[in-house]
């Protein structure tokens, strides 16, 4: 294979990573969607928030989702405009914008935040896992 071939084979392999990861978390599967993070893999989604642990993904994500208790709606997250950088050791970094689309019963879809994504993806048994994941919110991005 060429080099060239090789970045678009690891490019595909990236994205059907994300693909499976967030129907997971569309669907609310919040074990399987921590078992897509290292054992001691980082998750930040929100300024000031960071969960450690697929355990400590798992509680977090079920606490944030509260706020839907008696609110449904379907969340889905969009992700486009992906780079991926592989790393001196051996990482993978990934950058990548992801939209929100929250859908509530007999009303239109409305958008969600606007994010910059950073992700940090190890090979792991030959599967990728995420060793972190940054979320940055674009309403946050220009503020003093
Ligand atoms: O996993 C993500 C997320 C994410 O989990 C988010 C959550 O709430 C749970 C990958 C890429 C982007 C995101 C964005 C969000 C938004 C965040 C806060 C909110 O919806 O108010």
């Amino acid at each position: 294979m060429t080099a060239t071939q090789d970045l678009t084979a690891l490019y595909a392999e990236v994205q059907h990573f994300h693909a499976r990861q967030m129907q997971l978390m569309d669907r609310r599967d919040f074990e399987a969607f921590a078992a897509t993070f290292t054992e001691d893999g980082e998750f930040s989604h929100t300024p000031g928030q960071l969960a450690r642990t697929r355990a400590g993904i798992v509680a977090e994500l079920r606490e944030f989702h509260r706020r839907f208790d008696d609110d449904p709606v379907v969340r889905r997250h969009w992700f486009d405009m992906l780079v991926v950088d592989p790393q001196q050791d051996g990482s993978l970094r990934a950058t990548f914008y992801a939209l929100v689309v929250d859908t509530r019963p007999g009303a239109g879809s409305r958008l969600g935040p606007s994010c910059l994504v950073t992700d940090v993806l190890v090979r792991v048994d030959g599967a990728l896992l995420n060793r972190s994941r940054q979320v940055r919110q674009d309403r946050l991005l220009l503020a003093p």
